[in-house]
């Protein structure tokens, strides 16, 4: 039976099925309560203790589940980013995010799934798919199955993809033998939490959410802490760094669905400045079905605002001095207003920030401009 689900998902397209147990994850809830505590996930609401609690057992949700089958999906994993060149800056979108959204993709190969199992086992209670946002640590269940083990990055990482995969899982009441955890570890190696550029690893293997690019750049709906501003350098949407630094994803060449292919989305380094000028039409029609669409066209805008400080590129001024003058979002108005400040050798510079202080109708805009001009003294 175990070979048969395995082609089966195979066949619909997954990279890796395995199998775990239901047990309770002793220790989880206990681990997610004092993350929580020590306010690593305090900027995502609903990473709360209830769902530390649900998340220890994944029988909480579905009580009559026997076994989790844990699948894996690649991902692109060639770094294929095009540096900014003079007078066309660029930024950088994590390779998850290149192509098309993966919610409904994995959602749909999922229900493929349970339908197959369905048509061979026949009907069971229990057959739940959870793709990412089900309130079930996905990575201690590919852990506890062996699809791989957790890096001190706190990521999955298995021998044939590296860390370029996602995770789902299917909860079913078919009685499967388990398959035994991985032994492999990243022994002394600690490359990843010491280069992210923002400090989020408090200690190898805790991420500390709130200072970690892909919340600040996609998950925060809000002004990004002036104090991590640089250190995001020209990356608009989530962030690799701690991955791409990993000696086990260098050189892993791996097929992916056409669906993230790079040309079914934003791509891995758009050019910044068409971005800024985009209307809420025009970014609707075009990231539609994208990943880029969790930000919103005002999340996308002030990340790039900040690409464009960090880039320096000097054929970014006029374009800011535009935004702040005309976009109506003051949350991208604030990060504009930042970004010039970063041009500050220009004397114009100086006088637009002055005048931002003096008419801008947000408070939130008028104080990065005066938090600048304080800087610049
Ligand atoms: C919240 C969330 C985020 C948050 C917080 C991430 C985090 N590390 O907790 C933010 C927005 C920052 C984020 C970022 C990213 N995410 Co995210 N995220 C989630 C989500 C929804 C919940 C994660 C969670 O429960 N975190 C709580 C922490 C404690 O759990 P954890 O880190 O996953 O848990 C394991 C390790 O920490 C380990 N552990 C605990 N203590 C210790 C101590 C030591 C010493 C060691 C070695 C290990 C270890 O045990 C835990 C269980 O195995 C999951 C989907 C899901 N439902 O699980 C996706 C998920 C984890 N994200 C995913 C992805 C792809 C990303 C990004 C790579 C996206 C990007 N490129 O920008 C980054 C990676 C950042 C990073 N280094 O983790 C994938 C990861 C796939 C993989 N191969 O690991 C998931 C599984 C989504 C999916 N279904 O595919 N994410």
């Amino acid at each position: 039976m175990k070979d048969e689900i395995r082609r089966i998902g195979r066949s619909i397209g997954f990279d890796l099925v395995r199998f775990a147990s239901v047990e309770p994850f002793v220790g989880l809830e206990q681990m997610l309560s004092e993350r929580i505590a020590a306010g690593y996930f305090s900027g995502l609401d609903w990473f709360n203790q209830e769902r530390a609690h649900l998340a220890s057992d994944v029988r909480h949700i579905v009580p009559q589940a026997r076994t989790l089958i844990a699948l894996g999906l690649a991902y692109p994993s060639q770094d294929s980013y095009i540096p900014s060149e003079p007078g066309t800056p660029r930024g950088r979108v994590a390779h998850y995010a290149w192509g098309r959204d993966y919610h409904p993709v994995v959602r749909g190969m999922a229900r493929r799934f349970i339908a197959e199992l369905r048509h061979r086992y026949g009907h069971h209670e229990a057959r739940r798919g959870w793709v990412d946002t089900a309130r079930v640590v996905d990575r201690a269940i590919a852990t506890r199955a062996g699809l791989g083990w957790i890096g001190k990055n706190t990521c999955l990482l298995t021998h044939s993809l590296g860390s370029w995969l996602l995770l789902a899982e299917v909860a079913t009441d078919l009685e499967i033998d388990p398959d035994p955890p991985l032994r492999t570890t990243c022994g002394w190696c600690a490359r990843c939490s010491p280069a992210c550029p923002t400090h989020a690893f408090p200690a190898p293997g805790v991420l500390d959410a709130c200072r970690c690019i892909s919340f600040l750049t996609i998950e925060s709906r809000t002004v990004i802490p002036r104090e991590l501003r640089r250190s995001v350098g020209d990356w608009i949407f989530g962030c690799d760094v701690c991955q791409e630094v990993c000696p086990v994803n260098r050189g892993v060449v791996s097929a992916h669905l056409p669906d993230f292919a790079a040309t079914q989305g934003i791509g891995p380094s758009p050019e910044l400045l068409p971005l800024l000028f985009l209307s809420e039409e025009e970014f609707r029609a075009r990231y539609r079905g994208t990943p880029v669409m969790r930000t919103g066209r005002t999340g996308l805008l002030r990340n790039v605002c900040v690409a464009l400080g960090n880039v320096g590129d000097p054929v970014a001024i006029d374009p800011l001095q535009r935004v702040v003058r005309a976009e109506r979002q003051p949350l991208v108005r604030a990060h504009a207003a930042w970004a010039l400040g970063e041009f500050a050798s220009e004397m114009v510079i100086r006088r637009d920030l002055e005048r931002i202080c003096r008419e801008d109708p947000d408070a939130t805009v008028r104080t990065e401009a005066s938090m600048v001009l304080a800087a610049l003294g």
